[in-house]
């Protein structure tokens, strides 16, 4: 099992997509196992998005991630980072799938409703940002063997 670090950004929760978001994860087999609703501090969108330093969208970035509150999940699951990437879609929502979560909510390039983590390395380093040890739940679900 597998676990990945999800972001309801501020746009998702704005427009009333928090259970949208979750229900797609959760139907799809991805258990919760960390959940809480905070606004990003700057530091914060700063460590998050420290790789984008340099670009021009940065500054603007850091303005929408820190504009609202975000829903930070712990999603796990098998193969949970690319099945949570490939669930969210492109980012840019323009370039996104049909099907995907942006390519079905979205039309923006920088307000693309969720963020997943792009590899298990990044994935052990972003819970460790947003999350303590004790507020990740091990726990089982009924059903868990049917998603084997
Ligand atoms: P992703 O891995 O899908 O989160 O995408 P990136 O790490 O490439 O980009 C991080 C965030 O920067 C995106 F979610 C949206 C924002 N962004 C812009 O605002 N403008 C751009 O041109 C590209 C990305």
């Amino acid at each position: 099992m597998e676990r990945t670090f999800v972001m309801i950004k501020p746009d998702g929760v704005g427009r009333g997509l928090i259970g949208e978001c979750l229900r797609r994860f959760e139907r799809r087999g991805l258990k919760v196992v960390a959940l809480k609703m905070q606004r990003l501090s700057v530091e914060q969108a700063h460590r998050q998005y420290g790789e984008h330093r340099d670009k021009p969208f940065f500054e603007p970035l850091v303005a929408f991630i820190t504009s609202g509150p975000s829903v930070l999940l712990v999603l796990e699951g098998r193969d949970a980072v690319a099945q949570a990437r490939k669930m969210n879609g492109a980012t840019n929502c323009i370039e996104a799938e049909a099907g995907t979560i942006r390519g079905d909510l979205g039309l923006s390039n920088r307000k693309n409703l969720v963020h997943a983590s792009d590899s298990a390395a990044t994935a052990a380093r972003e819970i460790a940002l947003y999350f303590n040890d004790d507020e990740v739940i091990d726990y089982t679900l009924p059903y868990e063997d049917w998603l084997q």
